[in-house]
């Protein structure tokens, strides 16, 4: 079993803490918790870099090693990083545990030592019809993120 973990930080009163296991080569799950968040649905990707010298700008795009456009969680043609949407109730915490096929803690796919990210929007998973449609999902601002890494 390989674990990692990310911190999330925000001057904007978000934090979290999000969870990677992966068995093998097997699926990797995505779990934790996020709060201080407006409620409903926020974009959530893994982005390439793991730089956060300028805040959540510097994390770079969503991680794409296969030069793919954006999309849903269940699409085959999306970014490794694309994780869809989080949920926050009314309490403006988001729960979850993601089950994500595409990527992994080793490997090419492998997203150790780069950013997760939250965004202030919903994520359209490139249904949005535009061309920011199919980079970004339209999610808007990067509110929260942390640096994926290593966990004993
Ligand atoms: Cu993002
Ligand atoms: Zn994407």
């Amino acid at each position: 079993m390989v674990k990692a973990v990310a911190v999330l930080e925000s001057n904007q009163g978000v934090k979290g803490t999000v969870f990677f296991n992966q068995n093998g080569n097997g699926p990797t799950t995505v779990r934790g918790n996020i709060s201080g968040l407006i409620p409903g649905l926020h974009g959530f990707h893994v982005h390439a870099l793991g730089d956060t010298t300028n805040g959540c700008s510097s994390t770079g795009p969503h991680f794409n090693p296969e030069g793919k456009d954006h999309g849903a969680p269940d699409d085959e043609n999306r970014h490794v990083g694309d994780l869809g949407n989080l949920v926050a109730g009314d309490d403006g915490t988001a729960t979850f545990s993601i089950i994500d096929k595409q990527i992994s803690l080793v490997g090419p796919n492998s997203v150790l030592g780069r950013s997760i990210v939250v965004h202030a929007d919903p994520d359209d998973l490139g249904r949005g019809q535009t061309e920011l449609s199919l980079t970004t999902g339209n999610a808007g601002e990067r509110i929260a993120c942390g640096v994926i890494g290593l966990q004993e």
